[in-house]
């Protein structure tokens, strides 16, 4: 019997002032006397850790006891950010530890920015994942998010002489508050090996592998904002076990005695910087297998607890696969309930596909994730026999219902007929889950006809859903954006909000109130001065609030077209440069904003920011020109930064080829900061639309199913470039920002390589959705209309609706509240 009916955890001012100098003294050796902010930092948030770990114990108990359904997120990235200031807003103990604080001497804002960024993903998927762990621990789910602990995360991005250099994100350098290692947590994974058939059993087989490594969970917990629930992200890192060679030891060869260790730490070293490229690397497949071994062996024991029948695991967990980086967890789920707990096949395939669901989260064919069936065979022989038997079935299925369509089913193979032969992971996903998702309403169209459209004539329509993205309104509203949170909650009449995003409706009676309009500016303008001040200390370039804040921050990828908005602004230059003095003063003064990192290996990608830099270094230094235009590329995009730079922005840029990006998630978080929208209609701009009203967005460019035909004709036309494109290319072949050559492949993508971004059709009604977006702002109430309607109409894009989604349509899940006595 335990009373789960309140939290437990201590709130008053001496308790927590006692356990932060307890930390001080007996984590760190320091006393009050002998404190930096990292310290003040460090006590501080370990004092917030024992009080996470008390509620993360009680939430785990009680969804045991109470035998819960339990969701399983499995992610190759979490890109979680800073977490110190998230737990204090959660558990609502920010005030309490500000005073504390304020007694050694130190401001909780500085503390705050001693945290390293959890860099552990590279953009929209991982954050995506993020976002999920948090609305599910808010809105009581028992769900988990299970991921890998990689020692370096994203690399951090310098810029230096204009290019981009990739240095190591070395972020457990330092203590790190929020994990918890879990030595008595680990599983062997093997690799490599033979097989032995089993000769009493038809799909049993023993695998033997002298290739053993050890994955020991690290936890890292979620706290759940104004709930008693606290979720868990599972973190596996791995090391081998024989960790240990006593004969070579014996021996005297002291090095070669752990030289295992040393090569067994690679598995989970390094994040791969990749972001919508599929990097076929034997070392990358591996980090997968050892993730989702160590996960479906956790998932399995933890089930097995419950003491039920194996054929009841569908009703007890859900396994949801963020895009297909995960898929091995299929075929490892069949090897263990076959190999391991002998198993038939059909009841094994039965309880696997009940099991899991996957996300698409890319149409890009080279994100595309293929295996070799050889590289595949030579490290999981198991594995590779099984998912030739589940393409066996899945083909006699398919033949049963199309008899003597060989087109249909070389097209639908897991196994794709190239030399060598090649594993579709996205086929495997398909074919092993009960449910498959796009990630907004455009990109689930895209994927039932194209990828998967044989699937949708084999399967049935009603396996392929779309459950459009969402964000957390805890970290992207009410943590970053303090100031646009008060009126918000002043609104609402409390801050209840935060966690059912309808709320915000009511926003929509204050558009008339001129004295709540006036502070719903300033809120923006005090946001656009503390991003003047970041951008200060972070590239010397000093900007004015005052001016328009232009923003695109997003990797930097050709798709995502980061080239045409630097040849907008080239264009514009070329304009101000036309004008007379006083034509340039009656100029809307703009701030263009660049930041993102481009994958080491991109080579295009990394030019288009050299470009931007050395345009930026031009138009910043250009007197004439003064503040009527600035250009800035902020190094080093984070988590961190963008809760810095989203609420700052008047107007940012999502402007994508159409049908290209999958959905976007930043496009809902600038507008839920009150910003607003240029872009193509594409991905969940077009969602967002729908909601906010087609006058609060600045929409241009050519539609998703124009593309391929404008491709067809430029595949075999020089592209027409309109005066203005032809301007901006003029002026840099003028060497206006340096020598021209370096720059001259990202012309010649355009001009000579079929320009498969369609730069050169988009341009024209790109740059005259520029002058509409400059003639609204100068109208300034109107402005912020549009901006608190906006705002107003969001509750869509909350994660909460999205997890809400996911668990009544695929999960079957039910909230599970904290609470009463058990
Ligand atoms: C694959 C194989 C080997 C190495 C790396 C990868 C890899 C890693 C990351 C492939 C893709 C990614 C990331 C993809 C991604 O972030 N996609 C974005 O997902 C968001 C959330 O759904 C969407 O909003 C974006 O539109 C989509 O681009």
């Amino acid at each position: 019997f335990r009373d789960y009916s309140h939290s437990e955890i201590a709130r008053d001012a001496a308790t927590i002032k006692n356990s932060v100098v307890m930390h001080l003294a007996a984590t760190f050796l320091r006393t009050p006397s002998n404190i930096d902010s990292a310290h003040a930092y460090l006590a501080s948030a370990f004092s917030v850790r024992d009080r996470l770990l008390q509620r993360w114990n009680l939430t785990n108990e009680y969804h045991d006891k109470i035998g819960a359904k339990r969701v399983y997120y499995m992610s190759l990235e979490f890109l979680i950010g800073r977490t110190f200031d998230n737990a204090l807003l959660a558990l609502q103990l920010r005030d309490e530890y500000a005073n504390v604080l304020g007694d050694v001497g130190f401001r909780l804002e500085d503390a705050i920015d001693e945290e390293r960024d959890a860099a552990l993903g590279n953009g929209g998927l991982g954050r995506l994942a993020a976002c999920y762990v948090d609305s599910m621990a808010c809105s009581n789910y028992p769900g988990w998010g299970y991921g890998l602990r990689y020692k370096y995360g994203m690399f951090q991005q310098q810029i230096i002489n204009g290019y981009q250099v990739e240095a190591p994100d070395c972020w457990l350098d330092s203590p790190n508050p929020w994990e918890l290692p879990r030595p008595d947590i680990a599983y062997p994974v093997k690799f490599y090996g033979h097989l032995v058939r089993d000769p009493e059993h038809e799909h049993r087989y023993k695998w033997e592998s002298d290739v053993v490594y050890d994955a020991m969970a690290f936890d890292v917990p979620v706290p759940g904002y104004g709930t008693n629930n606290v979720g868990n992200i599972r973190l596996w890192s791995c090391k081998t076990n024989t960790l240990f060679d006593l004969n070579k030891f014996n021996a005297g060869d002291y090095q070669g005695a752990t030289g295992g260790q040393v090569a067994a730490q690679i598995l989970t070293d390094v994040l791969y910087p990749n972001d919508n490229t599929n990097e076929g690397k034997e070392l990358r497949l591996r980090q997968e297998y050892l993730f989702c071994s160590a996960t479906m062996q956790d998932i399995l024991a933890r089930f097995k607890k419950s003491g039920k029948p194996l054929s009841e695991l569908p009703d007890m967990a859900a396994i949801q696969l963020n895009d297909t980086h995960p898929t091995l967890g299929i075929p490892e789920m069949m090897r263990l309930l076959l190999d391991e707990e002998g198993l038939k096949w059909d009841e094994a395939w039965d309880i696997t596909t009940r099991t899991f669901a996957f996300t698409n989260h890319t149409v890009l064919p080279e994100a595309m994730e293929k295996w070799p069936v050889p590289m595949l065979d030579k490290i999981l022989p198991r594995h590779m026999g099984i998912i030739y038997d589940i393409n066996l079935y899945f083909l006699q299925s398919v033949e049963k219902k199309f008899p003597g369509d060989r087109e249909l089913l070389r097209s639908i193979s897991v196994i794709e007929e190239s030399n060598p032969q090649q594993v579709r992971m996205a086929y495997l996903a398909c074919v092993g889950s009960h449910k498959v998702n796009g990630v907004a309403a455009i990109h689930s169209d895209i994927i039932k006809q194209t990828i998967f459209k044989d699937f949708v004539r084999v399967q049935g329509a009603d396996k392929f859903i779309n459950k459009t993205n969402g964000v957390s309104p805890r970290r992207w509203v009410n943590e970053c954006n303090p100031d646009m949170s008060e009126l918000i909650t002043e609104v609402v009449g409390d801050r209840s909000w935060v966690n059912d995003l309808s709320k915000i409706k009511v926003l929509e009676e204050k558009v008339d109130d001129k004295d709540f309009c006036k502070r719903w500016w300033d809120a923006k303008q005090k946001n656009k001065g503390r991003l003047a001040e970041y951008i200060l200390s972070t590239t010397g370039i000093k900007v004015s609030p005052n001016a328009l804040f232009d923003v695109q921050v997003k990797r930097i990828h050709e798709y995502k077209r980061q080239l045409m908005n630097i040849l907008g602004v080239v264009y514009r230059y070329h304009r101000l440069k036309q004008m007379t003095q006083e034509e340039r003063d009656k100029e809307l003064h703009r701030v263009v904003i660049f930041a993102g990192k481009a994958a080491a290996g991109y080579w295009v990608a990394k030019q288009v920011i050299k470009l931007i830099n050395s345009v930026a270094e031009v138009v910043n230094s250009d007197e004439e020109i003064g503040d009527v235009l600035k250009v800035v590329f902020i190094p080093d995009y984070s988590v961190t930064a963008a809760e810095y730079i989203i609420p700052a922005s008047d107007i940012s840029q999502h402007i994508s080829t159409a049908g290209t990006e999958a959905s976007g998630t930043s496009n809902m978080k600038f507008v839920l900061n009150g910003g607003i929208i240029l872009g193509t209609v594409d991905g969940a701009n077009i969602e967002i639309g729908e909601e906010i009203g087609e006058e609060q967005i600045f929409f241009f460019g050519c539609l998703a199913h124009e593309v391929e035909d404008f491709r067809h004709y430029l595949r075999f036309h020089q592209p027409k470039p309109d005066t203005a494109l032809q301007t901006a290319f003029d002026m840099i072949q003028r060497n206006t920002f340096g020598d021209a050559h370096i720059f001259q492949p990202l012309i010649d993508a355009v001009m000579r390589g079929g320009d498969v971004y369609l730069l050169s059709v988009d341009f024209p009604s790109y740059i005259e959705a520029h002058k509409a977006v400059e003639a609204a702002y100068r109208q300034r109430d109107e402005w912020v209309t549009k901006s608190i309607l906006s705002v107003s109409r969001m509750a869509k894009f909350s994660s909460d609706r999205a997890i809400q989604e996911y668990a009544e349509e695929i999960w079957n899940a039910e909230p599970v509240p904290v609470r009463g006595s058990i």
